[in-house]
């Protein structure tokens, strides 16, 4: 209807499954599955399916999935609910990965991080054991489109939980779908670049690659405190002078770029393009692995950039032209339909697609807007609609990029 094409002389494929969208991690909490039905409908809408090859996701096993994570965490997963979790929680060999417990903490949390309760960031909800496993399937499915050579690029959104540990849920996430992802890609890629658009520091990818030298991770992200609260953005790691496990052949296989509130498009795509450019001359990689967390756009709900839909998707765009096998996931992303927006719009990149103008791409309101003048009326902006100040200074991003090329 739009014009839509298939790209000239490679092949993109796209992997989901529908199943994921019906899951709820509880009423306030902000990741919401249904971001992803926004997302189908927005590139189903557009066409983009007669683009790429479309894939219906099965379920990772559990032997995929220890590849990366504790036997024990594995078959935990695999079996709780929140009808099963105390019975659960009682067994002993669940019991000994629970934490000390301290009357003075905000939530009561269970073996690996997991909790009932409903102020929990990984919480245990109907149906999760479906859900962890069908974006992992997702993501591993994409993996062997590209180690098989069936595909050039391979998009997974509901992928992309970058924050995981191999005994422990962290930060929304809890199979580490990126790792085990990459891990299968060594089998074939001598060396295999990962890039972390997410506002949040892409942890779990580092830890699990800090002694590799074959895997260099890059992670661009909010760092220092969150607001005057003293506390730090989540998860508080990711500094300029982390760079890998001193010494072990990881040393300088992992970069850190920590960002101050409210970077503009200009900013982003300076640092973005000149540290990403520099990485891949000097590492090589044989493959690249994007994670394009969305929370990282102006106006969302966690995240305290101000950077637009057209500049996350040059970061798409950036890497693509370097015309090796890419894996695009998704990951963070709170204002629903600012993340559908942008992963159609990548989706229509990766395909060399242009979409109809009808799909915004400007989300930050001007700052006249902001102060109520351009929109007549006085009218506000919603609290979480405001754009942030932005404390970058030119001469620190510089500052950073000197740095880190080396
Ligand atoms: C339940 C209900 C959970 C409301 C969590 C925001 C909630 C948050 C909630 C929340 C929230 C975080 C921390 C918690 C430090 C921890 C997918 C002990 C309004 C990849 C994960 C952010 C980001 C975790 C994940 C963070 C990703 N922020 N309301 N929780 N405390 N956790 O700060 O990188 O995007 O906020
Ligand atoms: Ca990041
Ligand atoms: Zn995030």
């Amino acid at each position: 209807e739009y014009g839509i094409t298939r790209p000239a002389g490679y092949k993109v494929s796209f992997h989901y499954n529908s199943q994921v969208e019906d899951m709820h991690f509880g009423k306030t909490h902000p990741m919401k599955p249904w971001r992803l039905t926004l997302t189908k409908h927005l590139v189903l809408g557009c066409g983009l399916q007669y683009a790429m090859d479309t894939f219906e996701a099965v379920s990772a096993t559990k032997e995929q999935v220890r590849a990366f994570h504790d036997p024990d965490y594995v078959d935990f997963l695999a079996e709780v609910s929140p009808g099963t979790f105390e019975e659960l929680c009682k067994m002993p060999r669940f019991a000994s990965h629970a934490p000390p417990k301290h009357d003075y903490d905000a939530v009561d949390l269970g073996p690996f991080n997991l909790s009932t309760s409903p102020g929990a960031d990984c919480p245990v909800f109907d149906g999760m054991s479906k859900y962890l496993f069908l974006y992992t399937g997702a993501t591993l499915a994409a993996t062997n489109q590209l180690t098989t050579n069936q595909s050039d690029i391979a998009i997974n959104w509901s992928g992309g939980l970058h924050h995981a540990h191999r005994a422990e849920a962290s930060g929304f996430c809890y199979i580490n779908d990126i790792v085990l992802s990459i891990v299968d890609m060594l089998r074939v890629y001598p060396r295999v670049l990962y890039v972390d658009i997410d506002v949040h520091h892409g942890d779990g990818v580092e830890e699990a690659f800090q002694r590799q030298p074959r895997v260099m991770t890059l992670s661009y992200h909010r760092y220092g405190p969150y607001d005057d609260t003293g506390h730090k953005f989540f998860p508080g790691t990711g500094d300029l002078t982390d760079v890998g496990l001193k010494g072990t052949v990881g040393e300088h296989f992992a970069l850190n770029v920590p960002i101050p509130s409210g970077i503009d498009d200009r900013q982003y795509k300076y640092l973005y393009e000149s540290i990403t450019g520099r990485t891949i001359e000097a590492f090589k990689p044989s493959a690249i692995v994007l994670q394009c967390g969305a929370d990282s756009l102006g106006g969302d709900r966690l995240g305290q950039f101000n950077i637009n839909i057209k500049q996350h998707g040059e970061c798409v765009s950036f890497v693509k032209n370097m015309g090796l096998p890419l894996l695009l996931l998704g990951g963070g992303g709170y204002t629903a339909r600012n993340v559908a927006r942008a992963w159609c719009h990548e989706t229509a990149l990766a395909t060399d697609n242009v979409l109809p103008d009808n799909i915004p791409m400007d989300l930050v309101p001007r700052p006249e807007a902001f102060m109520g003048r351009a929109h007549g009326e006085g009218k506000m902006y919603p609290a979480f609609n405001r754009l942030h100040v932005n404390d970058c200074k030119d001469s620190d991003l510089e500052y950073m990029v000197k740095r880190l090329d080396n």
